[in-house]
């Protein structure tokens, strides 16, 4: 809570120009890289990681960077507008987070027509190749594969599995639910019993393992796109008297704080990491595009597998 408030402030800061008055000096205004981010909202502990990074990171570039920040609450109609607005400023680039994967072709054509390159940033789009400069973000299908082995793994490839789902539409839900269904089907002892969306939120993560709970008896293991509809699900676990860690075996996908000290205390499994410290090549990629420089299709981070066996010794390395 403290985080968001500090970001708000910040972000509030940057947006009414107080910072950017003391540093108009060292650069005038029309000289500085002007970006304007349509992020998502405020779903979970990943995206904000994601938006302090970025905010950050323009806070500490006052002199060459003027960041206008748009919250779109998780809906595409606000994201929309944002970049509307964007392309109305005439901002030299926009960064976009697409809540879902389809519906864009419109509003990237306007900023097309303007001549304002768009970045992906975490989420792909489904549109043409050339109706956005580059894609900055994990390979989700990647991550999939990645969580369904270790649940292999923790099953000893037999067992009955729940998915609980990101926002419907989303690239990183359909293409981690894509790799994980590819990969478990390599054991075939291993039963997905249902799947539902938790639209990516710890509340709704706890209410779809809680109606699982009521369902299924028999919960083997629990595999999750993101780790606060685990954290959420592990509380539904536990009120429904079941073993976090033990009884249900976990395994979800980004590797936030809450999930390594859920390992700690034994109560989940694996975190499947998605790094969302994207700001610092975020802000390159804007700076290279703005120059003329070509930049790759696909900016790729690189993650790790974290297992509940080394959590105590990586937490204290977690950036978020
Ligand atoms: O995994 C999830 C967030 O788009 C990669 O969105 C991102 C995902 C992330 O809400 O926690």
């Amino acid at each position: 809570m403290k985080k968001a408030l500090v970001v708000m402030v910040l972000l509030s800061l940057v947006l009414s120009g107080v910072f950017a008055e003391g540093t108009s000096e060292k650069a005038p205004a029309n000289e500085k890289l002007v970006v304007g981010f349509a992020q998502i909202g405020q779903e979970s502990g990943w995206r904000g990681a994601e938006t302090t990074s970025i905010t950050f990171y323009a806070a500490q570039n006052l002199d060459t960077i003027q960041l206008h920040f748009a919250d779109a609450q998780q809906k595409q109609e606000n994201q929309i507008k944002a970049v509307r607005s964007f392309i109305q400023m005439g901002v030299d680039v926009i960064g976009l987070a697409p809540v879902v994967e389809t519906g864009w072709e419109t509003v990237l054509k306007e900023a097309k027509e303007a001549e304002i390159p768009v970045i992906f940033v975490d989420r792909m789009a489904k549109v043409p190749e050339d109706l956005y400069a580059t894609f900055i973000g994990s390979d989700f299908i990647d991550e999939g594969q990645k969580a369904a082995k270790e649940m292999i793994r923790l099953l000893n490839g037999k067992g009955k599995v729940v998915m609980l789902e990101g926002t419907v539409g989303a690239s990183a839900a359909i293409d981690r639910q894509k790799g994980f269904l590819d990969a478990i089907a390599a054991a075939p002892g291993i039963t997905v019993i249902a799947r539902q969306s938790g639209d990516f939120t710890r509340s709704k993560g706890k209410e779809v393992m809680e109606s699982f709970l009521k369902s299924y008896p028999e919960i083997d293991g629990a595999y999750a796109d993101n780790d606060d509809m685990m954290l959420g699900a592990i509380e539904a676990m536990k009120e429904a008297g079941k073993k976090p860690g033990t009884q249900i075996k976990t395994v979800s996908v980004d590797g936030v704080k809450g999930i390594f000290e859920a390992m700690v205390a034994g109560e989940a499994n694996v975190t499947v990491e998605c790094n969302p410290l994207l700001g610092p090549q975020f802000f390159q990629a804007a700076a290279d595009l703005k120059a003329g420089k070509t930049v790759p299709k696909w900016i790729k981070s690189n993650e790790d597998v974290y297992r509940q066996e080394t959590a105590a010794a990586d937490l204290p390395t977690r950036l978020y």
